[in-house]
C-alpha cells in the first residue's frame, strides 16, 4: 500500500524518521532492523500491541488498518512493512539493501511479497493458534471497540475468529503447510547462495529473519530440519542490527529488555 493520506493530520508535521512499533511485532523489527543497518536516527512511537494500545482512534487515523508498524517521515506517512523497508533503502542508499543484479532483485522482491502475503493466513494464525491468542485476555468492550475502528475484512474475519471460535486444526494445518513449503524452498536456495537473494544480504533477509525469530520464540515451530536456514539465522544474530532491533526491543517478560 506504501505512502496513505492520514485522517490523523497530526502526523503531517512530524519531521525526521518516526516509527510507530511494537517490540514483539515481527513486522515491526523488520523496519527497526533496516533502520538500525543504515545507522539513522529515528523516533519511537512505541505501542504495546499485547495490550491494545494501538486500537485507538488516533492510530487508526495514521494506519487504516491499525496494525504497525507505520513510518512517518518528513510528514509523508508509509505503511506495510514491505514498502516502508523498500522506502527507506531507496531514500537513504547508503549501505544499499537491494541487489545490484537483476535477477537476484527479483528474487529478493519475491521473498519481500512473500513475507507480507503469508502473514495472516500463515504466520500470525499459527502464533496466535499456539501462543498469543491463548494469553491474549479478551472482553467484550474492547472487542467492540475493534471492530468500530476496523474496516479491513481480512482482519475482522481474523479477530473475529480470534476472539470467539478460535482456529481450527484444519486453519492451523494450512498455516504449518505454506509456512513448511516457504522455509523448505529458502533452505534450498540457501544452500546455492550465502543470502536469501543472491551474496549479498538484502531485504529479503530483514524480511525473513523476525519470522524465523518469532515463530521459534513465541510458536515453538521446529527448525530443525533446516541447517541452511539455521546457520543464515546464527549469521544474521551476529549483527549489530539484529540485537539493537530484535534483542533490545524483546519484551522483559519474555527475557528481553523491553
Ligand atoms: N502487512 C502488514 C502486517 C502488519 C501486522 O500484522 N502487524 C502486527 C504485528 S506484526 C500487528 O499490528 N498486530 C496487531 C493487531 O493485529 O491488532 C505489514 O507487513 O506491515
Amino acid at each position: 500500500m506504501g505512502v496513505v493520506a492520514p485522517k490523523n493530520t497530526e502526523v503531517l508535521d512530524l519531521k525526521g524518521l518516526h516509527l510507530y512499533h511494537s517490540g514483539i511485532s515481527n513486522c515491526s523489527m523488520r523496519v527497526r532492523i533496516v533502520l538500525e543497518e543504515k545507522g539513522l536516527d529515528w523516533e519511537s512511537h512505541h505501542l504495546n500491541i499485547l495490550v491494545k494500545e494501538h486500537i485507538t482512534p488516533e492510530y487508526f487515523g495514521i494506519n487504516p488498518n491499525g496494525l504497525v508498524p507505520t513510518l512517518v517521515h518528513d510528514g509523508v506517512v508509509i505503511i506495510e512493512s514491505d514498502d516502508i523497508i523498500d522506502y527507506i533503502d531507496d531514500a537513504f542508499p547508503d549501505p544499499p539493501l537491494k541487489p545490484a543484479g537483476e535477477s537476484d532483485r527479483e528474487q529478493m522482491y519475491y521473498w519481500l511479497r512473500k513475507a507480507v502475503e503469508i502473514h495472516v493466513k500463515a504466520v500470525k494464525t499459527y502464533i496466535y493458534y499456539k501462543r498469543v491468542g491463548k494469553n491474549m485476555a479478551h472482553d467484550a468492550e474492547e472487542d467492540e471497540k475493534y471492530r468500530n475502528l476496523q474496516t479491513n475484512p481480512e482482519l475482522l474475519d481474523f479477530h473475529r475468529k480470534s476472539t470467539t471460535t478460535g482456529f481450527t486444526d484444519e486453519d492451523v494445518g494450512k498455516a504449518k503447510g505454506i509456512l513448511d513449503d516457504c522455509f523448505k524452498t529458502l533452505d534450498n536456495q540457501l544452500s546455492e547462495s550465502e543470502w536469501i537473494a543472491g551474496n549479498e544480504f538484502s531485504l529479503a533477509d530483514v524480511a525473513w529473519m523476525p519470522l524465523h525469530f518469532t515463530l521459534d520464540k513465541l510458536a515453538g515451530y521446529s527448525f530443525e530440519p533446516y541447517a541452511n536456514l539455521g546457520d543464515w539465522a546464527h549469521r544474521i544474530s551476529q549483527r549489530d542490527s539484529f540485537q539493537k532491533a530484535v534483542l533490545d526491543w524483546w519484551p522483559a517478560h519474555m527475557g528481553g529488555k523491553n
